[in-house]
């Protein structure tokens, strides 16, 4: 594969400062440590570019980041379901991804990343049917595959699956690299689309 450069554009951490960015865009959702951003560094090949907390439920931007060759935005949302996150700001986490993803004319899909370890949660759930409900496309990515026996992330996977309508989640490991190819296609694809 040739080589591909992430920039990033804009970083957005208020409601009012949300503006047309014009250009196709796939947005990143998952629950707090998924591990989105140490999917995104192997995605652009870089281990610092996305912060890998330590101090999980932090970073509540929404980052912009200009993927070339493609020209399109991969948009990092901020992560939810942190344990330590209040009612109110969790009522703005979903006010801001819902305004932010509904009437975005520029947005071709949200992949939503899933723990390989765990069956699927409630609010993970909750993001997928208010996907499902607005006719978003889903990508859907199962994350740190590397850790668990192969066995039950099957059994994780055919969980979702069910869910997803027969969708098959992608299964990834930025730790090892398992899974980059497959979640560059989909990504190019919902692009294309
Ligand atoms: N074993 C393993 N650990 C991972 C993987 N991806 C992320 N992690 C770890 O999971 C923790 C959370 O990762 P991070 O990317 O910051 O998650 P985020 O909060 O969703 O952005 C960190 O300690 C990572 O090193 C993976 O593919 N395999
Ligand atoms: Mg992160």
């Amino acid at each position: 594969m040739s080589k591909v450069h992430f920039e990033l554009e804009k970083t957005i951490y208020l409601m009012d400062q949300l503006a047309e960015m014009p250009a196709s865009q796939i947005a990143m959702a998952g629950r707090s440590n998924v591990g989105k951003s140490s999917l995104i560094n192997r995605l652009a090949g870089r281990k610092k570019l996305a912060k890998i907390s330590s101090s999980p439920g932090k970073t509540r931007s929404l980052n912009f980041y200009m993927v070339t060759p493609g020209d399109f935005y991969l948009v990092d949302l901020p992560g939810y379901g942190y344990a330590r996150t209040s009612k109110k700001e969790r009522a703005q986490w979903a006010n801001l991804i819902e305004i932010y993803i509904k009437d975005n004319d520029w947005l071709r899909a949200v992949a939503v990343l899933l723990d390989s370890r765990h069956s699927p949660q409630k609010i993970d759930l909750e993001l997928v049917t208010f996907l499902q409900g607005i006719g978003m496309t889903i990508i859907p990515i199962m994350t740190k595959a590397d850790k668990p026996k192969q066995r039950d992330r099957e059994k994780v996977r055919k969980q979702w699956a069910t869910i997803l309508d027969g969708q098959k989640p992608l299964v990834t490991s930025a730790e090892t690299g398992m899974g980059m190819d497959t979640a560059w296609e989909a990504l190019r694809a919902a692009v294309a689309k």
